[in-house]
């Protein structure tokens, strides 16, 4: 096969953070931009998946009506608060609601649709991990992601507590509290000082400082992927 006559697949970006970080803004912006690029993007968010990216930001910023699998009721229901779920089983569930699209994010891919993921594996062990169960540690965490894949970028939005603070404070939703957001700040840094393939985003900035950090990052990437690798696991 010639490099002309090969297929080119997409690129799996995945776009995490703290909580008002404004990763669902900033997938918006990015799905803009790579479709005037000429990329066919999808978006998908976790918990809970949109197969089609015909949302608008009304939609986006509405996490319920997202959360419309079978799993993703269960865990929509956890996090309002509306039902119980032992810590364990809920992050089983939450690496579930991932498995259950895995196999269609590495067909899109192959076929050259490009995809952002808002959340991923990352959120899933750093959320669990963060409530400090004994027997849930961040290795124990991992395990049920392993084999899932792999994205070819991942842009953690960093924020510090006072700015996120300011759009709009905590929430009602169970991990929504200070106590919850510093160790869960913690365990990103862990996790991702080790990683390669991250870009660390100060989400601080203005929407469109932080959207021009977030297009080089993502211009880098598309600009070194191998074309036509498959994705890794
Ligand atoms: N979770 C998730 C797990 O425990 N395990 C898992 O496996 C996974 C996947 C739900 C929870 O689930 C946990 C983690 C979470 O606690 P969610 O539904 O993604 O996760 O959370 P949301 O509440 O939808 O999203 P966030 O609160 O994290 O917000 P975003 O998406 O980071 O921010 P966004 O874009 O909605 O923006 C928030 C506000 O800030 C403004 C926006 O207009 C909006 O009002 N804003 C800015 N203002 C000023 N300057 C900027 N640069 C701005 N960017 C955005
Ligand atoms: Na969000």
């Amino acid at each position: 096969m010639t490099g002309l006559s090969a297929m080119r697949r997409g690129v799996l970006i995945v776009v995490e953070g703290l909580d008002r970080a404004g990763k669902s803004s900033q997938c918006e912006v990015l799905r803009g931009f790579l479709s005037e690029q000429g990329h066919t993007v999808k978006y998908i968010r976790f918990p809970g998946i949109q197969l089609n990216c015909i949302a608008s930001m009304y939609h986006w910023s509405n996490a319920s009506i997202d959360r419309t699998t079978p799993i993703g009721k269960l865990i929509d229901s956890y996090l309002r608060g509306s039902s119980h779920q032992d810590d364990h089983s809920i992050h089983l569930l939450f690496s579930a609601n991932r498995w259950e699209v895995a196999k269609s994010i590495e067909e899109d891919i192959a076929s050259g649709t490009t995809i952002i993921v808002d959340r991923y594996s990352y959120s899933g062990v750093v959320y669990s991990a963060a409530k400090a169960n004994p027997t849930l540690s961040l290795d124990w965490a991992w395990q049920p992601e392993i084999g899932l894949p792999r994205p070819d970028i991942c842009l953690f939005l960093g924020i510090s507590p006072e700015e996120a603070a300011k759009r709009g404070g905590f929430g009602a939703e169970r991990y929504e509290n200070e106590a919850m957001q510093i160790r869960v700040r913690e365990l990103f840094q862990t996790i991702f000082e080790k990683m390669q393939d991250v870009a660390v985003i100060d989400a601080g900035k203005s929407m469109g400082e932080v959207s021009k950090e977030i297009r080089g990052a993502v211009t880098g990437c598309i600009s070194r992927l191998d074309i036509t690798s498959t994705l890794r696991k």
